[in-house]
C-alpha cells in the first residue's frame, strides 16, 4: 500500500512529507493505522545527528497510538480493529531480560531495531524501490507503520488515541521513573531538572507518590506555571544564582534531596542532579539522552558517601503487560494527560512541532492523522 509519511532524509534537515510504499506485515508483524502521535525531544535528538544509532533516510516518531489494520502470519494476540500503542521497548516475555524480573528492557528485537530494521533485517518502507529505515521499531510519523506484535500494547478501545498516544513515551517515562525506578515514597523530597513533557511527568509521579517537596528546575521560567499546577512546591532558575545549582538545592533542603531526576540530556546537569542528592542515601535518576561521545563525571567520593546514580528507560514500564493499566489510570482520572497537549496539527505541519519544541513554547504537540 501507499501512504503519507514524514521522512527524515538526513541529519539537521527538515522532515519532508512523502508518499511511501508500505509492505504487508510479515510473520509476527502488524500493520497499524496511526491516529495520533506526539513529538518527543528524542525525535529531535535523532534528527540532529547526535544519536549514535541514527540512520537516514528514516521515518521517525515513537509516541503514537492507532488501530490494527492487518496482521501477519502467526499473530495471535492482536486482531484487526484493536487499539494499540507502539512500544520502543518491546516485551517478548521470553528473553533473559523479560524473565529476569529486574528490568523492562527486552532483547528480542532490540538489535535490529537499533539499525532501523524489522527483526528479519529488512525494512517495510520504501520510496521508488529504495528502502527507508524504521525508527525505534515504531515509526509513528507515518499514516501506516509495520510493528512487531511483541512491540504493541493492546489498550482499551474507548481510550482517546489523540491523548493516550503520549503514554507511548513521555508521560509514562516520567511517572514510571519516579514510581518504578526511584520508588519515591510519601514524605520524600525530590528535585526535577528540565520541565518538558518528561520533567512535568516526573512532577506528576512525585505528587502521586506523596513527595513532601518537589523542586522544579528549568532555565525557561515559562515552564514554572505548569510545574506548579502539577504539584511543584518550589521553582528554581539556576541562572538566578551565582552558586552552582547543586549547592542551591542542598542549601534549600538541609543537605540535599532524597531523589533527583535529570530530564534534559545535559551531562553537566546530570552531575548537578547527582550532587544535589543527600549524603548517605540520595539517588539520582538519569532520564535525559545525551549525544554521541558525551560522558558523565563526578568525584567518586560522591558515590562512596552513599549517593546512587541510576538510569531509567520508558520509566521501567513493561509495555505489553503494564501500559494498558496506565491507559486505564488516565481514563479513571488517576493520570493527567490533557494539559500536556499544548498544540495539535496535521502531519504536513510537523516541522512546526519541532520548531515549537526548540523555542521552548510547547510541552507536547500531537500530530493528528
Ligand atoms: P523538552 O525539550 O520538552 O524539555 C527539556 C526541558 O529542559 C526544557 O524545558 C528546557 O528549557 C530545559 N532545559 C534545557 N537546558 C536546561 C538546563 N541547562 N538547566 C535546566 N533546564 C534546562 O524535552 P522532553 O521531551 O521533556 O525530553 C527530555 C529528555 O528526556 C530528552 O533528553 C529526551 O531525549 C529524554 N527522554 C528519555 C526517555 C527515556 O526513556 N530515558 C524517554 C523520553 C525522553
Ligand atoms: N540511541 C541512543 C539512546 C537513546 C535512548 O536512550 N533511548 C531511550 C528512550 S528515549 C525515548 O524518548 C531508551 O529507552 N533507551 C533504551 C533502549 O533500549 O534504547 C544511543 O545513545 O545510542
Ligand atoms: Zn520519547
Amino acid at each position: 500500500m501507499k501512504c503519507k509519511a514524514a521522512v527524515a532524509w538526513g541529519p539537521g534537515q527538515p522532515l519532508k512529507i512523502e508518499e511511501v510504499d508500505v509492505q504487508d506485515p510479515q510473520a509476527g508483524e502488524v500493520l497499524v493505522r496511526m491516529v495520533a502521535t506526539g513529538v518527543c525531544h528524542t525525535d529531535a535528538f535523532t534528527l540532529s545527528g547526535e544519536d549514535p544509532e541514527g540512520v537516514f533516510p528514516a521515518i521517525l516518531g515513537h509516541e503514537g497510538a492507532g488501530v490494527v489494520e492487518a496482521v501477519g502470519e502467526g499473530v495471535t494476540s492482536l486482531s484487526v480493529g484493536d487499539h494499540v500503542i507502539p512500544l520502543y521497548t518491546a516485551e517478548c516475555g521470553e528473553c533473559k531480560f523479560c524473565k529476569s524480573g529486574k528490568t523492562n528492557l527486552c532483547s528480542a528485537v532490540r538489535e535490529t531495531q537499533g539499525k532501523g530494521l524489522m527483526p528479519d533485517g529488512t525494512s517495510r518502507f520504501s520510496i521508488n524501490g529504495e528502502p527507508i529505515f524504521h525508527y525505534m521499531g515504531t515509526s509513528t510519523f507515518s499514516e501506516y507503520s509495520v510493528v512487531p506484535e511483541i512491540a504493541l500494547a493492546k489498550i482499551h478501545v474507548d481510550a482517546p488515541l489523540e491523548k493516550v498516544c503520549l503514554l507511548g513515551c513521555g508521560i509514562t517515562t516520567g511517572i514510571g521513573a519516579v514510581l518504578n525506578t526511584a520508588k519515591v515514597e510519601e514524605g520524600d523530597t525530590v528535585a526535577i531538572f528540565g520541565l518538558g513533557g518528561i520533567g512535568l511527568s516526573c512532577i506528576q509521579g512525585a505528587r502521586m507518590a506523596g513527595a513532601s517537596r518537589i523542586i522544579a528546575i528549568d532555565v525557561n521560567e515559562s515552564k514554572f506555571e505548569m510545574a506548579k499546577q502539577f504539584g511543584a512546591t518550589d521553582c528554581v532558575n539556576p541562572k538566578n544564582f551565582d552558586a552552582p545549582i547543586q549547592q542551591v538545592i542542598v542549601d534549600m533542603t538541609d543537605g540535599g534531596v532524597d531523589y533527583s531526576f535529570e530530564c534534559i540530556g545535559n551531562v553537566q546537569v546530570m552531575r548537578s542532579a547527582l550532587e544535589c542528592c543527600h549524603k548517605g542515601w540520595g539517588e539520582s535518576i538519569v532520564i535525559g539522552v545525551a549525544g554521541a561521545g558525551q560522558e558523565i563525571s563526578t568525584r567518586p567520593f560522591q558515590l562512596v558517601t552513599g549517593r546512587v546514580w541510576k538510569g531509567s528507560a520508558f520509566g521501567g514500564v513493561k509495555g505489553r503487560s503494564q501500559l494498558p493499566g496506565y491507559v486505564e489510570d488516565y481514563m479513571n482520572g488517576k493520570i493527567e494527560i490533557d494539559p500536556f497537549v499544548t498544540h495539535t496539527m496535521g502531519l504536513e505541519d510537523i516541522n512546526k512541532a519541532f520548531d515549537l519544541m526548540h523555542e521552548g513554547k510547547s510541552i507536547r504537540t500531537v500530530i493528528l492523522f
